[in-house]
């Protein structure tokens, strides 16, 4: 498998409860490498357009207002595999279904406050990079 990179985010939950080293320290225990990070207070467009493709959804609504409740870090992983490596480490969007050991099971307060966002395939990763990073700012 070729070296891919892979949108993470650490939500609003993570940022407020002080957790983004812990959870750094998982992805980077992985292999993977954070080769970009920065902090943001996300605006209500921002986090409509990042997450158009839900628009439909029933929770919608309350996702968004989750996503700019607080500051979140959005990071570029890079690593062999990166798009899946991530989800694995990750776990189920609901952490009453994640496996033990992944981000969401130890640290998630509830299926929409889940601690982590990943890029679900490499053209969705390629594309959210693209929303939140110019290529001068990522650096392996
Ligand atoms: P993500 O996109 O954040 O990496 O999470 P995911 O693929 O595991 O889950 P997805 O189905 O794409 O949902 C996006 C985010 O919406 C919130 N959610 N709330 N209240 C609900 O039933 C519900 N379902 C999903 C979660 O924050 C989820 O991560
Ligand atoms: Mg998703």
């Amino acid at each position: 498998m070729a070296i891919q990179r892979t949108l993470s985010i650490l939500k609003p939950d993570a940022t407020r409860r002080n957790l983004t080293g812990k959870i750094n320290a998982v992805i980077e225990g992985t292999g993977l490498k954070i080769v970009a990070q920065k902090r943001m207070q996300l605006t209500q467009a921002q986090a409509e357009a990042f997450y158009a493709v839900h628009k439909e959804r029933p929770f919608f609504g309350e996702l968004v207002s989750f996503m700019i409740s607080g500051p979140v870090v959005v990071q570029v992983l890079e690593g062999e595999d990166a798009v899946q490596k991530n989800r694995d480490i990750m776990g189920a969007t609901n952490p009453k279904d994640a496996a033990p050991h992944t981000v969401r099971a130890q640290f998630a307060e509830s299926i929409e406050a889940n601690s982590v966002h990943g890029s679900d395939s490499a053209e969705n990763a390629a594309n959210e990079i693209k929303f939140f990073f110019a290529e001068i700012e990522i650096n392996a």
